[in-house]
């Protein structure tokens, strides 16, 4: 037989679930039913139907690439007309994923990582040049401003040796404010009520739109216009493809859809899992004081010190706390999958060729196979015999299969370089008042978080 799918509980004629939820908040809203409904259930509205999974072991059938494939969800699909076929929001048949996963996969090996190293320090180091200014003798910081501009500046410098120059100005850069504003419009346009609203902003969205095509005309234009030996970067792989006739190269459009792919995918959700590790940081004094510790013993207690390569993934405790926060708020929390052909689920339930499935990823990650008090803070839960004696498929941060994220050395090396500098430099207390608040734009982001800074002795 089939499985039987439960459904929220009221449930409207013709409207469907619209009770009690929003679509601004659509994982948090599902967060809630995976609570109430359990490891599957289906939303409907309108005529829109969506099947929400959070069991491991149907996770673990849908992650098998010979009977299951990447569907675009119809967020991801909303995001085409800004990044075509790139990476992120290509098809898995069409040629140019093959095309650009086979040319940009030897920039993001774990050797690779070695040449982003030095870039990565630096723009560390910008950013506590930017909190030192500040400090008189405490200063007060709003964390997810500051990630954005932390991880825009790095993957603008080590993907395309380009600077958006972010801690030269006030406010965020343009690119952002498109960015976030587009990526919201796209979560908008997946939804049939979210939609209603999107009338008056359409011209926004157009500009939106023609803006952030300009920022990537001026990254690709300042490289062709450079006098200098190019760089070895993202870009210059690709444009050394086209001028090699390398069988995998790309045409002109494709090129810029995998830069504004990079730009997005490369800073948006490495700055969400800095900043909710610094939230739940801000929250555990006892977890902060063994960071630093931690920091302290493997890089020293000279606050100027500049981390070697290999000093990073000695961090071992900072590396579980980036892996909780992501376990809790995974930046990204979903990803879709069909199925190939006519198939049969836990072998009793049948889902035919294009039927697809959402992967809530932060369901999965409270699943009950997490223990009894799954939303607890616990770095512990990453100790290597504890991640060995876990059943499999239950933490997937980062995708699955062919199409999981290409950047996931670089965001971990980055992100715990950044929490690494940070504690050894800094103290840090969160205001005891604020309640976490996530913004919801396709990526999880804490807003109105600030922590108070003072410097170490
Ligand atoms: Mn990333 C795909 C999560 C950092 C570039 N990324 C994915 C997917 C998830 C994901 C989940 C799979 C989505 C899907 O199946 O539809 N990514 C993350 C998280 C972080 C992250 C949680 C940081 C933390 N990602 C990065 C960084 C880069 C990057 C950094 C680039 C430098 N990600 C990508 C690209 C894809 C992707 C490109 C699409 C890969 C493909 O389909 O071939």
């Amino acid at each position: 037989g089939q499985l039987d799918i439960p459904h929220p509980r009221r449930r409207l004629p013709v409207l469907g679930d619209v009770i009690g939820v929003n679509p601004r908040t659509p994982v948090q809203d599902s967060m809630r039913y995976a609570a109430e409904l359990g490891p599957i259930f289906e939303r409907k509205v309108l005529g829109t139907r969506f099947v929400l999974v959070s069991d491991p072991d149907i996770v673990a059938e849908l992650g098998d690439e010979t009977r299951f494939r990447k569907h675009l969800a119809p967020a991801v699909a909303a995001l085409r007309g800004i990044a075509g076929d790139g990476l992120f929001t290509a098809y898995s048949e069409e040629p140019n994923w093959r095309r650009g996963h086979e040319l940009l996969m030897p920039a993001f090996t774990k050797s690779a990582m070695r040449s982003y190293h030095e870039t990565m320090v630096d723009v560390a180091g910008e950013l506590t040049q930017h909190w030192d200014r500040r400090l008189e003798p405490t200063a007060r910081v709003d964390v997810s401003t500051d990630m954005t501009k932390l991880t825009l500046e790095t993957i603008g410098r080590a993907g395309f040796s380009y600077s958006f120059d972010s801690f030269e100005r006030d406010r965020p850069h343009p690119f952002v404010e498109a960015m976030v504003r587009a990526l919201s419009h796209a979560q908008l346009m997946a939804s049939p009520i979210g939609r209603l609203t999107l009338g008056r902003r359409r011209s926004q969205h157009e500009a939106d739109v023609a803006y952030l095509a300009e920022v990537v005309d001026e990254v690709i234009r300042s490289r062709r216009d450079s006098s200098e030996a190019p760089p070895e970067d993202l870009l210059e792989l690709m444009l050394r493809a086209e001028r090699e006739n390398d069988p995998n190269r790309i045409d002109e459009l494709a090129i810029r859809h995998q830069v504004i792919t990079f730009l997005v995918a490369g800073h948006e959700t490495t700055s969400g899992a800095l900043s909710f590790a610094l939230y739940y940081l801000s929250r555990h004094p006892e977890v902060l004081a063994e960071a630093q510790a931690e920091v302290d013993a493997v890089w020293g207690t000279e606050r100027d010190h500049r981390p070697a390569y290999e000093q990073v993934a000695k961090l071992r405790y900072v590396r579980r706390i980036l892996d909780e926060s992501l376990r809790l708020w995974p930046t990204a929390p979903a990803y879709a999958r069909e199925a190939r052909r006519d198939t049969t689920l836990l072998g009793r339930h049948r889902m035919s060729e294009g039927d697809w499935m959402l992967v809530l990823i932060p369901a999965l990650h409270r699943n009950p196979v997490w223990g009894p008090d799954p939303d607890r803070f616990d770095p512990d839960r990453f100790l290597p015999e504890r991640v060995r004696t876990r059943p499999a498929h239950v933490y997937k941060p980062f995708g699955t299969g062919e199409r999981a994220c290409i950047g996931r050395q670089f965001a971990l090396h980055e992100a715990v370089l950044v929490l690494g500098t940070v504690l050894h430099r800094y103290d840090i207390a969160g205001d005891p008042d604020y309640r976490l608040r996530v913004q919801e734009r396709l990526t999880l982001m804490p807003t109105r978080f600030d922590v108070t800074l003072t410097r170490r002795p």
